[in-house]
């Protein structure tokens, strides 16, 4: 349930290991395209989806689920303006589901969110089927570890974490993920690993806000916070590299921590290092607009009227994905003091929002009072952009060995 960037990839999966998979999603456009072999999801070549099609049943019923022995649940677990857990997504294919629930098939849910979920609001809504968990049905909670543009790991490679709602459950579900994953790690109950898979996104917000705190510091200071993190990396031990940047975006480090602060209340336990975490990397977007309108103004420029180039927008390098991607923030930040905006990303032709296209490095350069690397996907011909603007503004750390007046790093 759910062919997205978790749903696809998975289907996928089971089918090259020869299983019949009936792949569900309310998305009529999305079924389309995958049941005609097209891939919509980046990580996902259009050859593996293609070579999959008789085995791949792509539906918008509902009902066709009934056949099935196993229901992998992939939906969006976004939070709402407020920041709060929305499940909305999640309660309604659980809804879907009960409505054409059998004996003995087993559900698992892969969408990160807070311990708990599982028993707690998605068992209660598979039971309206008349059905009990644990006797006529099984539940399991096995979270996703997808990492957009990652090649060295795969699905199959990626030890893959499962808890039960009964042992019985957790044994039915093992053995499903042990035909896509040549490690699948068993634990004692769901809640372990849904907040395994928080710990993981909470361990990489924290770290990276870290980073980011100390480069606002060492702006102050006068401290390349570049050189601090290179040294530090050359530790063997005990010392792992984030880098600082922009800020933080994709569909999980933004969004997982404010699952767990948000069910953490429940327990009258304040979370203030993912609420802090929290902050400090939102913040980062609105450093960087400011240290580039400092930078300007060593040009003797204003904010307004400028022509700011900016190199990369999709939320990392190597992806086309904009969500969250501090580049958005940055660029309507900077529209908003009045500058004139061009882009270059290959991975994203268009940000309609902003009413822009990507131009080529050239024409975006060309003209530009400043040139902004807010991210450096691979491949970038970083010495074009120093060469290509008066005033060059690197977010991430690109630059580093390139000696020029006109340049500024994080
Ligand atoms: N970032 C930094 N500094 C760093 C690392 C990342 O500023 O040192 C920024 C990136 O530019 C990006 C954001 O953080 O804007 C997130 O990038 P990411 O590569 O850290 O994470 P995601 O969101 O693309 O994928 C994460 C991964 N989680 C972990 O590695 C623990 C991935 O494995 C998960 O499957 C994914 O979240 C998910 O679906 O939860």
């Amino acid at each position: 349930m759910g062919l997205g960037y978790v749903g696809l990839p998975l289907a996928v999966a089971f089918c090259e290991e020869g299983h019949e998979v009936i792949g569900f999603d309310v998305d009529p456009l999305r079924v389309d395209a995958a049941a005609r072999g097209e891939s919509y999801v980046e990580d996902v070549p259009s050859e593996r989806v293609r070579a999959v099609v008789g085995k791949l049943r792509a539906t918008t019923r509902i009902a066709d689920l009934a056949g099935a022995d196993a229901v992998a649940i992939a939906v969006p677990t976004p939070l709402t303006r407020n920041r709060e857990p929305d499940l909305g997504s999640l309660a309604a294919a659980g809804t879907a589901l009960a409505g054409v629930l059998q004996k003995d098939q087993l559900v698992v849910l892969e969408s990160t969110t807070y311990p708990g979920t599982t028993r707690e609001r998605l068992v209660p809504l598979l039971e309206e089927s008349g059905l009990a968990a644990g006797r006529d049905f099984h539940v399991a909670f096995s979270p996703e570890r997808v990492d957009p543009g990652r090649t060295d790991f795969t699905m199959r490679t990626t030890p893959k974490l499962v808890g039960g709602y009964t042992d019985a459950c957790l044994a039915r579900a093992v053995s499903l993920y042990n035909e896509v994953c040549d490690h699948v790690v068993p634990l004692s109950n769901l809640e372990s690993a849904e907040l395994a898979k928080l710990l993981e996104n909470v361990f990489r917000s924290v770290n990276i806000a870290l980073v980011n705190e100390l480069a606002m510091l060492c702006d102050r200071m006068g401290i390349d916070i570049w050189e601090v993190v290179d040294a530090a990396a050359t530790k063997p031990y005990g010392f792992m590299r984030f880098d600082p940047g922009p800020g933080m975006g994709g569909h999980c480090l933004p969004v997982d921590p404010f699952y767990l602060a948000w069910r953490a209340r429940e327990y009258d336990t304040p979370t203030e290092f993912i609420e802090l975490a929290g902050e400090v990397n939102q913040r980062m977007p609105y450093f960087c607009v400011e240290k580039l309108s400092r930078a300007l103004n060593e040009h003797s420029k204003a904010v307004r009227g400028s022509r700011v180039a900016i190199v990369g927008v999709s939320y990392k390098a190597g992806v086309g994905d904009l969500r969250e991607s501090p580049a958005l923030k940055i660029m309507q930040l900077l529209e908003e003091l009045g500058a004139e905006l061009a882009y270059h990303d290959d991975h994203v032709p268009e940000l309609a929002e902003l009413r822009l296209r990507s131009e080529s490095l050239d024409s975006a350069l060309d003209g530009a009072d400043a040139a902004v690397i807010v991210t450096a996907h691979p491949g970038l011909d970083v010495q074009r952009v120093v060469d290509g603007a008066p005033l060059v503004v690197d977010f991430r750390g690109v630059t580093r060995g390139i000696g020029a007046q006109h340049l500024v790093r994080l």
